[in-house]
């Protein structure tokens, strides 16, 4: 295993053997030096045990301390380590140790292979983002994002991250739920200095677990995640249990406080939160899951929002939850659902097979969650009849309306006059109408012919398959009496 590096020494560009696009496609998978036999990732413990020692040169550190775990120790070998080492296991590529995640809406960081390390750079910084057509604000991100690029890695992979600082505030990176040695946590103050404005600061370690974790600033934390400040982990196991999926998702679910007309996330919120999202984007502006029918799907959610658990949940289908943040569900342990309740600081992965074509909303059942910039100063006019109401307080207050006899459902679309810079409770265009919701709130969209990315449009519901209008001579034919209005 290579040494740490000083943290003073400059990374060296020349040293890269490849620079990874992880969205590349298989054919555009980089030959690495000294990398181990193709078919490495696929085989198991047990497999390289009675595999010749002498064949995977890249793998023979991890070999000895396999085998010495198996067999007593004797004089002529080293101590074996008490646990699992992946010393010498070689760097896991993508479409060779893993199917690369989609991030809808979002970006997988790149990285580049030194000397067997894998190596990021993160640049914390100021980015403006837009939240849906109609709402932007200067959030605090990485790398020119809101949130932070996905990372990606496999079970047993050295990486390096290198943290930029160009906010106007110091920051830290805390590696949530991963497991690492406790100089490298991130905590500010506790584990390290924190990174002033203009520092780059290097975090080095072995990820020695598979699953998802998250990153996010661990100084400051308030203002900083209130800001947008966290991002994904990916770590694909080294052996992986379970079918394997055709697509998988990562979602990171997140809240803020956006006043209307306002150009910046509001920190000093503590409970009203007015802006939901998923990767970031409130609905309408969410990008749809796309799957081709029979896909197995793997949908990964984190949430790293300052204060609310999200209950999701899935149309049209029942999954399993496969994964928590801690590492892979045993088969027997898993359990089926249709809502997934991820907590604050938690991550929560679902599989299922999308057998069944159509447009399936996922989106999270707490219901103010699924509106935008919501106001909750409004009075209860459900039912209210205004009469002349309106006119009278128009002599005081032109243009005044009064609304939501009716609930909120319509407002979206009334083309009211809104603040500038505000989306207030909009939702989005569907097939058969306006859809009611926003914030966290997107599509699964499963068709018989895909090609699994771009948006497919609006799913054509088979003839006798469509809720519609019922007639005059159905509901006589089933003996059903409509209730006069009173
Ligand atoms: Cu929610």
């Amino acid at each position: 295993m290579r040494e740490p590096t000083d943290p003073a020494e400059p990374l060296q560009a020349s040293d890269a053997v490849a620079s990874i696009d992880p969205s590349a496609t298989s054919e555009a998978v980089p030959v690495v030096e000294a990398a181990a036999p193709q078919g490495f990732g696929a085989l198991t413990r047990r497999g390289i045990l009675s595999t010749a020692g002498a064949a995977l040169a890249g793998g023979a550190l991890l070999l000895r301390g396999a085998r010495a775990e198996a067999q007593p120790a004797s004089p002529s070998r080293p101590e074996a380590p008490k646990r699992a080492s992946y010393a010498g296991a070689p760097p896991g590529m993508p479409h060779r140790d893993y199917q690369p995640v989609v991030v809808p809406n979002g970006t997988t960081l790149p990285w580049k292979l030194v000397d067997g390390v894998k190596v990021f750079h993160l640049v914390a910084e100021e980015v403006e983002h837009e939240f849906a057509p109609g709402l932007k604000a200067l959030c605090w991100g990485y790398n020119g994002q809101v949130h932070g690029p996905t990372i990606e890695v496999v079970e047993g992979d050295r990486v390096r991250f290198y943290v930029t600082n160009r906010l106007s505030a110091p920051t830290t990176v805390h590696w949530h739920g991963i497991l690492l040695p406790s100089g490298m946590d991130g905590v500010g103050g506790l584990n390290q200095k924190p990174i002033d404005p203009g520092e780059t600061f290097r975090y080095e370690f072995t990820f020695r677990q598979s699953g998802m974790g998250m990153y996010h600033s661990h100084h400051d934390e308030m203002t900083q995640i209130a800001m947008g400040m966290v991002g994904l982990i990916v770590i694909h196991p080294r052996h992986p249990t379970g079918p394997k999926v055709d697509k998988d998702f990562a979602l990171m679910l997140h809240e803020w406080r956006i006043d209307a007309g306002t150009r910046r996330p509001n920190p000093n919120e503590m409970t009203d939160f007015n802006m939901l999202t998923l990767n970031a984007k409130a609905f309408p502006a969410t990008a749809p899951l796309v799957v081709r029918k029979g896909e197995r799907v793997r949908i990964r959610l984190g949430n790293l929002g300052p204060m609310d658990h999200h209950p999701i949940h899935l149309h049209g289908y029942h999954f399993r939850v496969t994964e928590t943040d801690a590492g892979r569900i045993p088969e027997s342990a898993q359990w089926p659902e249709t809502t997934v309740l991820v907590p604050v600081g938690s991550t929560r992965t679902v599989e299922f097979v999308a057998d069944v074509p159509g447009d399936w909303a996922m989106h999270c059942h707490m219901t103010h969650h699924v509106m935008n910039q919501m106001g909750h100063a409004f009075p209860n006019v459900i039912g209210m009849k205004p009469g002349g109401l309106d006119a009278k307080v128009r002599k005081l207050l032109p243009g005044y309306m009064t609304m939501g006899q009716a609930g909120m459902g319509d407002m979206g679309e009334m083309g009211m006059p809104v603040p500038e810079n505000s989306i207030p409770m909009s939702g989005g265009e569907g097939k058969h109408g306006y859809i009611t919701m926003g914030g966290m709130f997107t599509v699964l969209k499963v068709r018989e012919h895909t090609n699994g990315q771009e948006d497919p449009g609006w799913y054509e519901n088979p003839p006798g398959t469509q809720a519609t209008t019922a007639t005059a001579a159905e509901l006589q034919r089933d003996g059903i009496e409509v209730p006069k209005p009173s």
